[in-house]
């Protein structure tokens, strides 16, 4: 039996990684964390599941500036096993920095990088700006806590090191083919395969165990995207990256492509040089957004994002916003996927990242259809579940609303009458939408 285990309460939202709870238990799910050097022995815990300083190649001046491939001789890269069953030991820095490098990485994340336990007032005062300008729209829970999500130590006091962690998710082919296919909906690339919370949330909880177990004494608590934390700029720092013009951390090695979680520490481990910006003259992101949702590069309107829209809004999505959305149904690639350090981006090697075959290219038609309980049943395991059946079902009417598809219009005339208001106005939108273009039957 643990002596201990730290239950924080989990921040009532997430992203438009889809990263909220379910609507019901939204305010309430814990994050079990591991914490205290005896919390967590070997065998005693069944309640928890189990850069480089290459030259920028980007040449400022070079609009469309390609990468130069990484050093495949990184170390983060690189799998490695380290003896199991190893006992509590001595606590050596440097040692100790190998050793969590070479289980995070055995353990199946793919990228690793350590930082102090701080961030820079600038962290505080964008995020201070983002939230002024009421870019966070109806993310009410970023304002909560936000002096926690600026500063690790605001959420944490002993905190001396984080262990930054990147997970490859990179899709097997084009993440936009999609686009040009009216008949179906886009879902996002993240959200193709099982819920990424779990996936890194059950890595890292057996990282922090390893770890305590390693050193004796040692505090630690993990997080993955619902806590009040500053990922990106925790992650810069840590050198996996850097907060690239679209805002999301951009690899390297792995592009956009990486979902992101943290160690806490009291450990003191080196941290890594932080990455520097490799975007140079490049703005193919800001031009690839379809709602023109970034006001200046390094900014984002959450408001007019589409992840946001069809993830997080709750409610009608505005009008004007609606044409310009096209089939994405759940989440957007667009910025991501045109980003040129994508080049080198492999596949996940992670097998529960790998796309659902029935997620990738899903017909509108049936998608309409899910009531309750098909919803559920269809979406099991993957985010897509946590918006809900009538959300995603507003998104799906958005999106036969844009097809321009004579034979979607059926479809939207059955979901005039439906029980959630939401969606009997998107169906209405869609059926004149379609009637408006010539599809009228
Ligand atoms: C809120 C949130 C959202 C919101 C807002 C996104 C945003 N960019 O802030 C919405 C719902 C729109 C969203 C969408 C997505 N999200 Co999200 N989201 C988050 C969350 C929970 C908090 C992010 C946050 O604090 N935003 C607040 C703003 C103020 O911070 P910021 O993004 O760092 O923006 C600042 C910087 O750009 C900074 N800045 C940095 N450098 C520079 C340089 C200069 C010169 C200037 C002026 C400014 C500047 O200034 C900005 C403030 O104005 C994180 C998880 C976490 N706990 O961190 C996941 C997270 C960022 N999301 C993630 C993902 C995967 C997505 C999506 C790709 C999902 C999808 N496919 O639909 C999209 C991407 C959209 C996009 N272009 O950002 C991943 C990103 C992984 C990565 N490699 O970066 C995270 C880290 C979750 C995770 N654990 O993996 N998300
Ligand atoms: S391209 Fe998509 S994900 Fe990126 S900012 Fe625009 S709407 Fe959001
Ligand atoms: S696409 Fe965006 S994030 Fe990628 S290099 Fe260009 S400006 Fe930077």
């Amino acid at each position: 039996m643990p002596e201990s285990l730290l239950i924080l309460p989990a921040e009532p939202a997430g992203d438009g990684a889809g990263t909220q709870a379910p609507p019901a238990s939204r305010a309430c799910a814990p994050v079990v964390v591991p914490c205290g050097a005896r919390a967590i022995t070997a065998g005693a815990t069944g309640s928890a599941t189990p850069a480089s300083a290459a030259p920028d190649l980007v040449a400022p001046g070079d609009a469309n500036a390609v990468p130069t491939q990484p050093d495949p001789a990184a170390p983060r890269d690189a799998v490695a096993r380290r003896d199991a069953g190893a006992s509590p030991r001595q606590f050596d820095p440097a040692a100790a920095r190998d050793a969590i490098r070479a289980e995070a990485l055995r353990l199946g994340f793919d990228a690793v990088g350590f930082a102090r336990a701080e961030l820079g007032p600038e962290v505080r005062e964008r995020l201070g700006r983002f939230l002024d300008d009421g870019m966070h729209g109806s993310m009410g829970w970023m304002e909560d806590r936000a002096a926690q999500r600026a500063h690790p130590r605001a959420l944490w006091p002993e905190a001396v090191s984080i262990v930054s962690l990147g997970m490859n998710y990179g899709p097997e082919g084009d993440a936009l083919a999609n686009l040009a296919r009216p008949d179906v909906g886009n879902i996002s690339v993240y959200a193709r395969h099982r819920d990424y919370h779990d996936v890194v949330k059950k890595r890292l909880k057996a990282l922090a165990r390893w770890m305590v177990a390693e050193w004796a004494g040692s505090e630690l608590k993990v997080f993955v995207d619902t806590a009040p934390v500053a990922e990106k700029p925790l992650a810069r720092e840590a050198g996996l990256g850097w907060q690239g013009k679209h805002t999301n951390l951009v690899s390297r090695t792995h592009g956009s492509w990486l979902f992101l979680g943290e160690v806490y520490t009291t450990l003191s481990l080196a941290p890594d040089a932080p990455e520097g910006d490799h975007c140079g003259r490049c703005q193919r992101c800001l031009a690839a957004c379809p709602t023109a949702a970034f006001p200046a590069p390094y900014r984002l309107d959450a408001r007019r994002c589409i992840s946001y829209l069809t993830i997080e809004h709750h409610g009608p999505i505005p009008h004007e916003l609606r044409p310009l959305m096209g089939n994405r149904i759940y989440g957007c690639d667009d910025c991501l996927a045109v980003c040129p350090w994508n080049k080198w981006a492999q596949a996940a090697r992670e097998p529960l990242l790998r796309a659902r075959d029935d997620l990738v290219a899903p017909e509108l038609r049936a998608l309409a259809a899910l009531d309750d309980a098909g919803f559920r049943a269809h979406f099991s395991g993957s985010p897509v579940k946590r918006v809900g059946r009538d959300r995603f079902v507003r998104n799906v009417l958005n999106a036969i609303g844009n097809s321009a598809d004579p034979s979607l219009l059926p479809t939207a005339r059955a979901l005039l009458g439906d029980a959630d208001p939401v969606v009997a106005e998107a169906a209405a939108w869609a059926v004149e939408r379609l009637e408006g273009c010539g599809a009228a039957g």
